[in-house]
């Protein structure tokens, strides 16, 4: 099996010694970073995460800092999603448009103050793209990526757990909020959010300091609830429509075509307005039932109704849970709406496949 060589250009992460001696098996890369995509069994993973609680090494999500008297100004600018109602300890899903309305981004932002935001990206140079916007218009701010490592703790278990180590301030905590929380002296940023549906915590880690002194606490107070090293799961993203940027959603696609019109509300005239507005709105991100045996898609798999091209699917796994394949697509809206018989062509031949109306989980 071939390995990816080691270089400062794929960047280490804070704890990227407790993954490898929790026995990684498979890397992808994600922002220029390490993320490991398989500790073991990922379908023991998946088993697991439902009913315990994982630690997993997210420093990959790479903070986009953008500072000064105008961040705001910027952040309006950028942002399709009305920021009126924003805390400042909020975080919100934010579908990042260019000026023709693609994605070029789908990141986590926090609302550190009217003067200072993170915006937590997916796997593309926003940090270029953000510096691009406001050298051009002067902005008077400072945009920069600083050695920011989100660590998530996601599963059912993972409340009482995060309570023995930072306190039960953590309870208090809502969905998509965050408080500042003390770690062994130093201040920590701690969010209810991640990447599942299993509920779960994301600790902001500042530096490489602490890293792996709270990755290690963390495993020891966890054993109690039978904690594992794990990573995002394919399998229960799918289930849950959590959407990849690069996979399910590009700059190809508007927010709309995602399936996230409604984190477009901005009263802003924000970059890319006008031509979202203008553009065709045929296709939509879908969850899509496949029937048979499939292999891993790794590539685009083409969706046929009768014969016609009516999309693609972009990933698919078998859920143990639900006893089929579950499906991310982007499809035909009018040709194609939920409950139509597709057919897919995967790489190693032709599946009967059913459009659902929702999602999994
Ligand atoms: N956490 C943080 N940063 C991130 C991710 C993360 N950056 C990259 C990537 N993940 C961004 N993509 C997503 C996609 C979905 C969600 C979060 C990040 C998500 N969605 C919820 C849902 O669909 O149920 C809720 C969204 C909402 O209602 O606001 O959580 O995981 N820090």
């Amino acid at each position: 099996m071939a390995t990816i060589t080691p270089s400062l250009r794929t960047r280490r992460t804070p704890f990227s010694e407790g993954v490898e001696k929790a026995g990684v098996t498979s890397y992808t890369v994600y922002n220029h970073t390490l993320l490991a995509s398989q500790v073991g069994n990922y379908v023991e993973d998946y088993h697991h995460l439902k009913r315990n609680v994982q630690i997993w090494d997210v420093a990959c999500e790479k903070q986009v800092r953008i500072r000064g008297f105008d961040a705001e100004r910027l952040m309006r600018l950028l942002s399709p999603r009305n920021l009126d109602k924003m805390q400042d300890d909020q975080c919100f899903y934010i579908p990042m448009i260019d000026r023709n309305g693609g994605i070029v981004n789908d990141p986590v932002v926090i609302k550190i103050g009217i003067s200072e935001y993170w915006i937590s990206i997916a796997d593309s140079d926003y940090l270029l793209y953000a510096l691009g916007v406001a050298d051009a218009l002067n902005f008077d701010v400072i945009i920069d990526e600083p050695d920011i490592s989100p660590l998530a703790i996601q599963g059912p278990k993972s409340e009482d757990l995060m309570v023995k180590v930072f306190g039960t301030e953590i309870r208090d905590i809502r969905f998509f909020r965050y408080k500042k929380l003390n770690f062994a002296g130093r201040e920590m940023l701690v969010a209810r959010s991640g990447y599942s549906k299993q509920g779960g915590f994301e600790i902001y880690v500042d530096g490489f300091d602490y890293g792996m002194p709270l990755w290690d606490t963390l495993l020891a107070a966890g054993e109690e609830f039978n904690i594992k090293v794990g990573c995002p799961n394919l399998i229960e993203r799918i289930e849950g429509g959590l959407l990849s940027y690069g996979n399910d959603i590009t700059r190809e696609h508007t927010p709309f075509e995602a399936g996230l019109a409604k984190f477009v509300n901005s009263k802003e005239d924000f970059l890319g307005k006008a031509k979202l507005k203008q553009r065709p709105f045929n296709r939509i991100i879908r969850a899509i039932q496949i029937d048979g045996e499939i292999p891993p898609c790794e590539r685009h798999w083409p969706v046929f109704l009768k014969g016609k091209r009516v999309g693609n699917v972009t990933s698919a796994i078998f859920s143990p849970d639900f006893g089929c394949n579950a499906a991310i697509g982007m499809i035909d809206v009018e040709k194609a709406p939920p409950g139509t018989k597709i057919e897919v062509e995967t790489q190693i031949g032709l599946r009967d496949a059913r459009v659902r109306s929702k999602f999994w989980l």
